[in-house]
């Protein structure tokens, strides 16, 4: 049986993803880089800096600005997203997450959060939902971002587990991608298409029931 469970949280916990969209968007519309959904898809799970040079780059503007422009645009965006997400509330938690955490605490399985953001520790609070956790990697300790599997490898050895030994959940390509590499077992939330058909995918955060996430370990314990 799985030891630990290690959440993503945007896209995965709360609909913050769409908040992060909105943002980049917003600042890609002032630098003349449209962004499209399809596009956004690259940056769900990347840290806010690989996020901006992936942008610029879609907009062959790479190399158009200095150090200190670059900095000015990711603190605009930040601003914009942590204006957005000061109105979140226990009521903005996706379908059936409370209901894991708490079965998962019942079956005593750890539980850690393996988020990019460095906004995390705010959006639990806001839920109320910080006590669930055994531990919060913190994203600015890890030597690579996510596709790297950094994150999801400090947050199961944080609690003493290896992560052969946990189930990581991601909305995002490049959070299946860290998850993986880490060796854990990945459950996408969101589409096959677009997350993989190697893998188990949930449209809805209400499917991730803990006899789901026992039924996905048995199988995958069996084929692997
Ligand atoms: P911040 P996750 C990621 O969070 C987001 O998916 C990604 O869009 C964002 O750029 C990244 O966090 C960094 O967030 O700018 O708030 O530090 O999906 O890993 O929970
Ligand atoms: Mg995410």
């Amino acid at each position: 049986m799985f030891k630990a469970v290690l959440f993503d949280l945007d896209g995965v916990i709360t609909d913050s993803a769409e908040y992060h969209f909105l943002a980049w968007k917003k600042l890609g519309d002032e630098l003349g880089i449209p962004i499209d959904r399809a596009f956004n898809e690259q940056l769900k799970g990347v840290s806010r800096e690989d996020s901006l040079r992936r942008i610029l780059a879609l907009g062959d503007k790479k190399n158009d600005y200095s150090a200190e422009a670059f900095a000015i645009f990711a603190k605009r965006k930040n601003d914009n997203y942590v204006e957005t997400i000061q109105t979140v509330t226990p009521n903005d938690v996706y379908p059936g997450i409370l209901e894991l955490l708490k079965e998962l605490k019942a079956k005593k399985v750890k539980i850690a959060l393996a988020s990019a953001s460095k906004n995390g520790p705010f959006l639990l609070e806001r839920m109320m939902l910080m006590n669930y956790f055994d531990l919060i990697a913190d994203p600015t300790k890890v030597a690579a971002g996510k596709p790297a599997p950094d994150i999801f490898v400090a947050a199961a050895e944080g609690m003493g587990i290896d992560p052969k030994e946990a189930i990581g959940i991601e909305d995002a390509q490049a959070g299946i991608q860290a998850i993986k590499a880490a060796g854990a077992l990945p459950i996408g939330v969101g589409e096959a298409e677009v997350l993989g058909t190697d893998i188990a995918v949930v449209e809805n955060t209400s499917e991730l029931t803990f006899a789901y996430l026992s039924d996905v370990w048995n199988k995958g314990q069996k084929e692997g």
